[in-house]
């Protein structure tokens, strides 16, 4: 729920009333506000064209800008043909946004080639669920976390990744002490850390773990017999495969004792109500849709599904990811859940639309649109609500895709994002808060959202730009559009989308915007007449497949695409921090998001780096077979060795290099086409560079930190970010192998507006390359540059932040001291981030004797959104260790 005043949103609250959350925000949702307010310096807010490839783009109207590009498409689609176009859009936009793209694409322009960011996300849980039930449709809801008696969460950070489903799970443990936890994921998490049995698997090794379990329940009859006789086909060649996977035989392949796989299958196997969570970790592999459905086989094969508390639950992770698949928003689907494979679906659309036909060979799903651009079979690419720049694998290919491409059009929020640099025509998008439409959730629950303000300058939402522009092409092209798209308002499409889901498994006949607004959030399916939603399905064990019965995958376990060798020795994973979203196109911009976890890092095990004779903060360079990255490195005995985790968000605007997805494979599940983000073979060495500077600057820290940011890639090492709250500080971290040319740093000094001599101290000992400068204002720093020697960066920036008056301090701002001579020294880490409550308050309430309930009482950490819980219960363990 959002609160505004004059064009502003001034504040977010959950809606207490919604279904799903009860009006809980974790630390992303809770900012939103803060990140639609400082979104402003970065803002998209009109049409800019280049027409020269080597000009700088101007601002332009939207008819210039959009006759331009349906020039350019029409053009590239009479010449080449419909294929040499791709569209690739976004599990964030809204279900309406999607139904337009992709009648656009394959109703109009008559190319399958339109595909999405759920293809990184969701497209092996969707292959899964086909594979094994039959539909896309994730058969049970929230309530069930409530109700389960043993969950499974498997590949899933969910106390970071899915906050407010984490708050649930607490609950329930709270209100049922005999619920297990069973975690699967090779590295330790704060999900993990909380487990009744932590099962930190080799990576990729989850179908041998699952076969094993499998094994396990057949060998003590703990399988249900009368469910799968009556509910299911093809346990027999399953039950066949399971026999060679023998726990002892597995868990060498999977690294964890047999007995832990045992207790798995047993608290699994004989659990009343068995449950499983699952994301990423089994989604982003080369065998992902195995992996999903080796899962899925668990509880089919033990009867747990269709019942309270029992079932396979994949997560969603963006807000729309569900939608997007029910408009068949993909290069292989179509609306409604129906395949572009089957003729009698195919005309069912075109029936629907009012064309001819639609066009049946597949198109190209995401990694084969930039595969193809960079070949240059698709010669202009349309990228809606998504950063390829950032989050694709296999960076040095998709930034060639995106040079070669003839034409590029990105639609954006965010006018600075990685991919933004290569548009050739930026299209600003009206963003949450500032457009009517809908969205579906994890448990099928389709929401309302409304426009809280009007969107700024001319922003425009994306249906709306998609419907403008396809009158305009298809006016080149000779196709009347009327009907094709005859949208007078939002409410227009989602009526359309409604109608095309009749009879389908997703039927929303039943709903209305008005029933949404009245009746609040609601679960499909949904038919007209109906009263509510489905809460559960297939509890009648009726599957959506031909004869009925669900289908067990006779599944294999096979490695991970990529082996490590002496060359690439470890194991790189990817994934979530806590505060941080993506590309960090939002929470970049919002400094207190960087506190929990200040700038890249990657984790490794002690006895890695003493191999390599590493300490924490020393940078490395990190190696894979396709792209290489330098990043300081830290010892955490959250990894086992061997293997090494670097978070997703740090991209190339944020870090020196390509970020994280340099590194990172695109080879894919053969199936979901999903490529393996979750793993890539690195080799990992020490890269010193001797030559150290921080800058860090007050005041419009965002509007400088976006003019630095083209820059970072002149040094050997660069990272750039926020820290502070109210009046946040832009800082920047470089690192180089010789003394930074003083151009450069002249170039600096001028970007970040610290040349006014007379407010300057400085300092600088060219012989020894140090240089100096710190610029005062009202009596505070505001500017501090640090050149050769840069001991005082951390509590110089505390002072920046916090405004203290630089007199008591003037004498030392310019010396190689790490504390501050008043001995107050930094606050270091802020753990609860709604409260600003740091590491150092939270250790020394600790020592003198508080538990969890007196922080809670005493500091207030952990109140607000809760995010942080998980931390504090083991900082209070640890506390509680080091007293005994
Ligand atoms: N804070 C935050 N929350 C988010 C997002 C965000 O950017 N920031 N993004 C949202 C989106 S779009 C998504 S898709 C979700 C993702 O949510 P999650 O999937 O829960 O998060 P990840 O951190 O990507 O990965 C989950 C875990 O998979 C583990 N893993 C790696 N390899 C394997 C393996 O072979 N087997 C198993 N079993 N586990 C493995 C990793 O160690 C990691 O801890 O988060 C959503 N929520
Ligand atoms: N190495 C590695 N890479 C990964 C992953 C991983 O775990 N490891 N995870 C993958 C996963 S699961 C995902 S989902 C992807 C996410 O990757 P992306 O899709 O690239 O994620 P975002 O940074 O959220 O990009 C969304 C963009 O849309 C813009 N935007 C926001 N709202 C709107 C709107 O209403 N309209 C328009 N037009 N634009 C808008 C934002 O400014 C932002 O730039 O990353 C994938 N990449
Ligand atoms: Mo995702």
């Amino acid at each position: 729920m959002i609160t505004a005043d004059g064009g502003h949103i001034t504040g977010v609250r959950g809606d207490p009333d919604h279904p799903a959350n009860f009006g809980r925000l974790c630390t992303k949702g809770a900012t939103l506000n803060i990140a639609s307010d400082q979104l402003g310096a970065a803002r998209a807010l009109y049409p800019v064209l280049r027409t020269d490839r080597d000009a700088e783009r101007t601002r332009t109207t939207w008819d210039v800008a959009l006759n331009h590009a349906a020039n350019k498409f029409a053009d590239v689609i009479q010449t080449y043909g419909a294929d040499a176009v791709g569209i690739y859009i976004s599990g964030q936009l809204s279900t309406e946004d999607y139904y337009v793209f992709n009648k656009l694409a394959k109703g109009l322009i008559a190319t399958n080639n339109i595909d999405t960011n759920s293809r990184l996300c969701m497209s092996s849980a969707v292959s899964g669920y086909k594979a094994t039930l039959g539909a896309d449709a994730p058969p049970v809801c929230y309530e069930d976390i409530a109700h389960t008696q043993c969950l499974l969460i498997a590949g899933s950070n969910t106390a970071f990744a899915h906050p407010i489903i984490y708050r649930r799970i607490e609950d329930a443990r709270k209100a049922n002490p005999d619920l297990k936890v069973i975690v699967v994921d090779p590295r330790r998490t704060d999900t993990s850390r909380e487990a009744d049995l932590h099962l930190p698997i080799l990576p990729g090794t989850d179908v041998a773990l699952f076969n094993a379990m499998l094994h396990v329940m057949l060998w003590e009859d703990m399988v249900d017999p009368a469910y799968i006789a009556a509910h299911t086909n093809g346990f027999e060649e399953l039950r066949a495969t399971v026999r060679e996977y023998s726990p002892e035989s597995v868990a060498a392949v999977c690294g964890v004792p047999a007995a832990d796989i045992i207790t798995a299958a047993r608290w699994f196997g004989k659990s009343p109500a068995s449950l499983s969570m699952y994301c990423q970790g089994l989604n982003q592999s080369s065998h992902g849709t195995d992996k999903n459905a080796a899962l899925i086989n668990l509880h089919l094969a033990t009867g747990q599904i269709g019942r309270e508390g029992a079932g396979p639950f994949s997560l969603t992770g963006q807000p729309n990811a569900m939608g997007g698949r029910e408009v068949g928003g993909m290069a292989n689907l179509l609306s409604a859940h129906r395949d572009m494979a089957n003729a009698e679906h195919r005309a069912e659309v075109a029936k629907l639309w009012g064309v001819d036909d639609v066009p049946a060979t597949p198109g190209k799903s995401a990694m084969e649109m930039f595969e193809a651009a960079a070949a240059g079979e698709i010669k202009a690419l349309w990228i809606i609500c998504t950063n390829p720049a950032q989050s694709l694998p296999n960076q040095v290919m998709v930034r060639a895709a995106l040079e070669k491409a003839e034409f590029v059009i990105v639609q954006e929020v965010n006018a600075y994002t990685e991919t933004a640099a290569y548009a050739d025509l930026l299209l600003p998008a009206a963003a949450w808060g500032e457009k009517e439409c809908t969205v579906t959730n994890s448990e099928r629950r389709i929401t309302r959202l409304h426009a809280a303000i009007s969107a700024p300058g001319e922003c425009r939402p994306d249906w709306e730009i998609a419907t403008d522009f396809a009158h305009r092409l298809g006016a080149k092209l000779g196709k009347s559009t009327a009907n094709l798209f005859p949208y007078a308002d939002v409410e227009a499409v989602f009526n359309e989308h409604r109608e095309s889901t009749r009879g389908r498994d997703l039927d929303i006949t039943g709903l209305t915007y008005a029933l949404l607004d009245e009746q609040g959030p609601q679960q499909w399916p949904f038919p007209e007449g109906a009263i509510a939603g489905k809460v559960r399905l297939y509890v009648d064990g009726v599957y959506p497949t031909e004869d009925g019965r669900a289908k067990f995958a006779n599944v294999r376990y096979l490695p991970t695409a990529e082996v490590i060798d002496a060359r690439y020795p470890l194991h790189l994973n990817t994934g979530r921090l806590r505060d941080q979203w993506h590309g960090m196109s939002r929470t970049g911009m919002v400094a207190r998001l960087y506190s929990h976890v200040e700038s890249p890092v990657l984790s490794m095990h002690g006895d890695d780096m003493a191999r390599r004779s590493l300490s924490t903060g020393d940078l490395v360079r990190v190696k894979s077979r396709r792209g290489e990255l330098l990043i300081p490195v830290e010892m955490s005995d959250d990894m086992r060795i061997g293997q090494v985790y670097m978070p997703m968000h740090w991209g190339s605007r944020y870090m020196s290099g390509l970020g994280v997805n340099a590194l990172t494979m695109d080879q894919r599940d053969p199936i979901s086409k999903q490529p393996e983000l979750k793993h890539a073979a690195v080799q990992v060495e020490k890269m010193a560079l001797p030559w150290h500077m921080a800058v860090m600057r007050r005041d419009n820290a965002v509007a400088r930190m976006l003019r630095i940011q083209p820059l970072l890639d002149q040094f050997g090492y660069a990272s750039c970010g926020l820290y502070g709250r109210q009046n946040p500080v832009l800082v920047l971290r470089i690192a180089n192998a010789t003394p930074l040319p003083a151009e450069l740093m002249k170039q600096i000094d001028a970007l970040l507006d610290m040349q006014d001599e007379t407010s300057i101290m400085r300092y600088d000992d060219a012989k020894r390359g140090v240089s100096k400068r710190v610029l005062v204002e009202d009596g505070r720093v505001v500017g501090v540059r640090l050149t050769g020697e840069i001991a005082a960066r951390d509590w110089l920036k505390e002072m920046m932040a916090e405004g203290v008056e630089i007199a008591p301090l003037r004498n030392w701002v310019l010396a190689p001291l790490s504390t501050p001579p008043t001995g107050s020294g930094s606050r270091g880490r802020i753990v609860c981030n709604c409260l600003n409550i740091s590491e150092s308050q939270i250790v020394a309430a600790i020592a003198a004797g508080e538990d969890l309930p007196a922080l809670q009482a005493g500091l207030k950490c952990g109140t607000e959104c809760g995010s942080c819980v998980p931390e504090l219960k083991r900082m209070v363990l640890l506390g509680k260790q080091g007293a005994a």
